[in-house]
C-alpha cells in the first residue's frame, strides 16, 4: 500500500520542506496508547516510540504526536521498530482540553476529513453537547456529520423529536439515523466514506462507536460491552485511539468516550457553527459589545424580532465566554511556559561561561 493510500497527498508533499528532514522515512500514526505508538508506513503497521528529543523540545501536550498524524521516523531492528523524531504539520486537528483544571489541550486525532458525531436516539441525545462537538470539529477544519445510533431503541416520537430539536437549533450537517445491531442506515454512511479519507467516531462512551466500526470492518476486531443498567451510560470500554484502514480504502478513527468537552480558545468554531450569530455579532453598534444590555446591539435586535431563537443566543454566549475565559488562562500559561524556558536557557549559557 503506497502512503497516498493512507492519505498523504500534494499538501504533506508540500509541507514535507517545512520539515527539519524532508527526505525523513514518512509513516502515519495509526494508534496511540499513552507513549507507545503503532504507525503504518503503507507496507507494515509497525510499534514506535518518541525520540527523547521530540519529547524534550516540546511546548505543550498538544505538540505531541496523535493518532492520525504524519511523521518522520527511523527504523530499527531490522524494521521491526521505529523512533519518531519529527510531526508534520496538521491540515485539520479535533482537540479538547485536557479534563480536570490544568488549562491545554489534548489530541483526539489529527488530519481527520470528516467527524462522525453520535449520539444514541434512547437517553444520549443532548443538543448542548452536540454544538460542543460541532465546535470541536469546525474549530479543527473537520467536515461533521451527525450519527444518531440505536435507532432500533427508539419510537417514531423520539425520532421526530431529534429532528425538530436539530432544526430548531439551526444545525445544517448532514445526518443518519442508524442501528448497527439490525444494519440499517449502515449503508448510507459507508458510501459517503470515500477511499484515501479519514472518518473519526466522536461521541460518549456507550453510544455505539466500536459497535459501528465492528459493523463497517464485518466482525467484531473490537471489544464492546454493555451499558449500564441503571443510568444507561457507557463503561469506557475502548481506552486507546486507533486507526483501521476498511477493506475498500476509507480510514476510521474510532476513540474512547468522552467525559467532558471543554472548549478553550475555540472563537473560530464557534463563530463557524454559530455562522448567523457570528455575522450579527459583527453588526452591533460597539466593537466589544457584550450582547447583553448595550444599545444597537444586532443580537439583542434579532432575539427581539425573532430571527435568532433565545436557545440559540444561549448557547452562542455561554459558549463564547467559556472559550474566551480559557484563552486568557492558556495564553497565560503558554507564555509562563515561554518565560521559564528563556530563563533556563539563560542560566545554561552563565554556566558555561
Ligand atoms: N440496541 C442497540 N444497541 C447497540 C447498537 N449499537 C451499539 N449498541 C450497544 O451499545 C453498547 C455500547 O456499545 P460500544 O460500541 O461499546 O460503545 P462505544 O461508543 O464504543 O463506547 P466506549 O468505547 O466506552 O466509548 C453495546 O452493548 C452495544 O451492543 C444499536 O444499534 N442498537
Ligand atoms: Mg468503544
Ligand atoms: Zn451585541
Amino acid at each position: 500500500m503506497a502512503l497516498e493510500r493512507l492519505g498523504f497527498d500534494d499538501w504533506f508533499i508540500q509541507k514535507s520542506a517545512e520539515l527539519k528532514n524532508p527526505d525523513g522515512n514518512h509513516a502515519r500514526v495509526t494508534a496511540v496508547d499513552r507513549d507507545s505508538y503503532l504507525i503504518h508506513n503503507g507496507t507494515a503497521e509497525i510499534r514506535a516510540e518518541l525520540a527523547g528529543n521530540l519529547l524534550y523540545n516540546i511546548e505543550s501536550s498538544i505538540d505531541l504526536p496523535g493518532v492520525g498524524d504524519w511523521v518522520n521516523v527511523q527504523y530499527y531492528d531490522g524494521e521491526n521498530f521505529a523512533i519518531i523524531h519529527e510531526v508534520f504539520p496538521r491540515k485539520s486537528l479535533l482537540r479538547r482540553k485536557t479534563s480536570g483544571r490544568s488549562v491545554d489541550y489534548q489530541v483526539i486525532a489529527a488530519n481527520v476529513d470528516t467527524a462522525c458525531i453520535l449520539q444514541s436516539c434512547d437517553a444520549n441525545f443532548n443538543i448542548h453537547r452536540l454544538e460542543r462537538y460541532l465546535v470541536m470539529a469546525v474549530d479543527g477544519r473537520v467536515r461533521p456529520v451527525l450519527v444518531f445510533t440505536k435507532k432500533d431503541l427508539a419510537g417514531r416520537e423520539d425520532l421526530a423529536r431529534i429532528e425538530s430539536d436539530v432544526r430548531k437549533a439551526g444545525i445544517e450537517y448532514p445526518s443518519l439515523f442508524i442501528s448497527s445491531r439490525l444494519d440499517d442506515g449502515v449503508d448510507a454512511l459507508k458510501s459517503i466514506m470515500a477511499p484515501g479519507n479519514t472518518f473519526c467516531l466522536l461521541g460518549s462512551s456507550g453510544v455505539g462507536k466500536t459497535t459501528l466500526l465492528n459493523r463497517l470492518i464485518g466482525h467484531n476486531a473490537f471489544d464492546t460491552q454493555e451499558v449500564r443498567e441503571f443510568d444507561g451510560k457507557g463503561r469506557h470500554t475502548t481506552t486507546r485511539r486507533q486507526l483501521t484502514v476498511l477493506d475498500w480504502g476509507a480510514m476510521l478513527i474510532d476513540t474512547p468516550g468522552m467525559r467532558e468537552l471543554g472548549t478553550i480558545g475555540m472563537g473560530d468554531g464557534i463563530d463557524g457553527s454559530f455562522a448567523e450569530a457570528a455575522d450579527l455579532a459583527g453588526e452591533c453598534r460597539f466593537a466589544d459589545c457584550s450582547h447583553t444590555k448595550e444599545d444597537g446591539c444586532a443580537l439583542l435586535a434579532a432575539l427581539e424580532d425573532g430571527r435568532l431563537s433565545r436557545e440559540r443566543y444561549e448557547s452562542y454566549l455561554n459558549l463564547k465566554a467559556e472559550s474566551d475565559f480559557h484563552e486568557m488562562s492558556y495564553a497565560e500559561k503558554r507564555k509562563k511556559d515561554k518565560d521559564f524556558g528563556k530563563y533556563i536557557k539563560t542560566v545554561k549559557k552563565q554556566l558555561r561561561k
